[in-house]
């Protein structure tokens, strides 16, 4: 069989069995249950990205958005004079409340996280609601084009390296990628080969799935190559490139992609979709000169993503 076509490469999210599945599978009053995700980011008030992309993205695919906000910032870390309330002591008393509700979630995806006590504490969030059915989903949101983002330093690499041992799907950059790999970052002109010994290294930090974004091996293509360890299974997805970097577009890749798996499309088929919403959110930026910073016009694409799961 192509392993590509794998029906569902999660085949947990739709098995039924004890209580803690109930809430996904059970047919309540002739409708099946929603699908649930827990994100865990900061709410970055203005600059389209984190929690500002993840809720309308997740929720366009039907499927329920539970939020953690760690942090609430006036914008994002690349503009200048940011405000930033931190919310970390929040996380401790929401968890205990959730976990006095009984409350499950299909996923648990985390994001930009900003200080090693949110790290643990996150962990300790995980390890109390992961079952063997939900998928933990984490993009270790740090940087980008060779540099980290305002307020991190390799120490925090170093530990959110360690942090990722608890993915089951692990979706860095190159940037990301080198930082927490101590290797040398490369921003073109590598091989396959290269690409490749970069995923197993990711793998070794402990999740069942890594898929590096942001790759290019011909001048004019950009995808995503990932591995599947479980499985041996490669995901490689790539479309002509298209000019310009924007500010969160890993964040539109990271929830639609979460999206794509929790409803049940295969690990290929999730990336293929995200990598094509984020292309789509692109073309219909291109003759926006704030993008950059203020980040892509992802809601023009929106309705054609959402068709997908309708
Ligand atoms: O898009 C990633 C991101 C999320 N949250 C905050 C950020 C960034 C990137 O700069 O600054 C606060």
């Amino acid at each position: 069989m192509d392993r590509n076509a794998m029906p569902l490469t999660f085949p947990e999210l739709s098995e039924l069995s004890s209580t803690r599945k109930l809430r996904r599978q059970v047919i309540h009053q002739g409708l099946l249950l929603m699908k649930r995700i827990l994100t865990i980011q900061d709410i970055s008030c203005v600059g389209k990205c984190s929690l500002t992309v993840a809720l309308p993205v997740i929720s366009a695919a039907q499927i329920e958005t539970c939020v953690l906000p760690t942090a609430v910032l006036s914008t994002h870390t690349e503009f200048k004079g940011f405000t930033f309330c931190d919310l970390t002591n929040e996380i401790d008393p929401i968890t205990k409340h959730w976990i006095q509700e009984k409350i499950a979630f299909d996923a648990i995806y985390t994001g930009y996280l900003g200080s090693f006590e949110q790290l643990a504490l996150v962990e300790k969030l995980i390890d109390d609601f992961k079952t063997d059915d939900n998928l933990v989903f984490i993009d270790p949101v740090m940087g980008d084009l060779g540099r980290l983002y305002v307020g991190f330093d390799q120490a925090f690499a170093d530990r959110m390296a360690l942090f990722c041992s608890r993915a089951d799907v692990l979706v860095p950059n190159l940037t990301e990628a080198s930082f927490m790999l101590h290797t040398p970052y490369i921003e073109s002109g590598y091989d396959e080969k290269y690409i490749d010994e970069t995923l197993e290294k990711l793998l070794d930090l402990g999740p069942k799935v890594a898929v590096l974004t942001g790759i290019s091996f011909e001048k004019g293509q950009l995808g995503v190559v990932g591995v599947d360890s479980r499985t041996g299974q490669k995901i490689s997805y790539f479309r002509d490139e298209l000019e310009g970097r924007y500010h969160g577009t890993g964040d539109i890749f990271a929830s639609s992609a979460l999206a794509a798996l929790v409803r049940e499309r295969t690990l290929n088929d999730a990336f293929a979709i995200a990598a094509n919403f984020v292309a789509d959110s692109i073309q219909a930026t291109l003759d926006n000169p704030q993008a950059r910073l203020y980040g892509v016009d992802f809601e023009t694409a929106l309705p054609s993503f959402a068709r997908q799961f309708a």
